[in-house]
């Protein structure tokens, strides 16, 4: 399964998991970040700057926020500054992960567990605003007074 990365300023691009480790300055033990928690991860902002770097020489700004999407829609939108100890999770006992594959995400400085989104297909760097907080929750979520509206 692969995983589409979304850059306003380096562009968009498609990495299968294998790629997306390989270009990993730092691969570590997850339980070192998030303890009781085991498996390969490698973290998120020397990868984006690796990523970033091999994308486009000249410097730029740094994101203001990352928005990750699984495949069963859940997504997560986090400030850049509660991403500095975040680390994508991607195998367990040497195998892909039985739960969350392709990649999961953990964000040990956030808000709240409830960011450590599953199954992530979809990241977005994005550079607008910060926001004040972390949301999450599932898209497109349709409520039983919109589809009576609907008819
Ligand atoms: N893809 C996906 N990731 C998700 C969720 C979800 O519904 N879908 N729930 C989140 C919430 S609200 C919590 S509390 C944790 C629960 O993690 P666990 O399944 O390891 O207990 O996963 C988070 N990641
Ligand atoms: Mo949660």
């Amino acid at each position: 399964m692969n995983i589409e990365i979304f850059d306003e300023q380096a562009g968009n691009e498609t990495l299968t998991v294998a790629a997306l480790v390989n270009l990993a300055p730092s691969d570590i033990a997850i339980e070192q970040r998030v303890p009781g928690v085991f498996g390969r991860a490698f973290e998120l902002k020397s990868w984006y700057r690796a990523w970033r770097s091999r994308r486009q020489t000249e410097q730029s700004a740094e994101p203001k926020r990352m928005t990750v999407e699984a495949v069963d829609e859940f997504q997560a939108v986090i400030p850049w500054d509660q991403l500095d100890q975040a680390v994508f999770l991607y195998e367990q006992d040497g195998q892909p992960l039985k739960k969350g594959f392709p990649i999961r995400l953990y964000v040990p400085d956030g808000s709240s567990e409830c960011l450590n989104v599953k199954s992530v297909v979809k990241i977005r760097f994005e550079y607008g605003s910060s926001p004040e907080e972390a949301t999450y929750g599932f898209k497109n979520v349709v409520t039983l007074d919109e589809l009576k509206l609907k008819k």
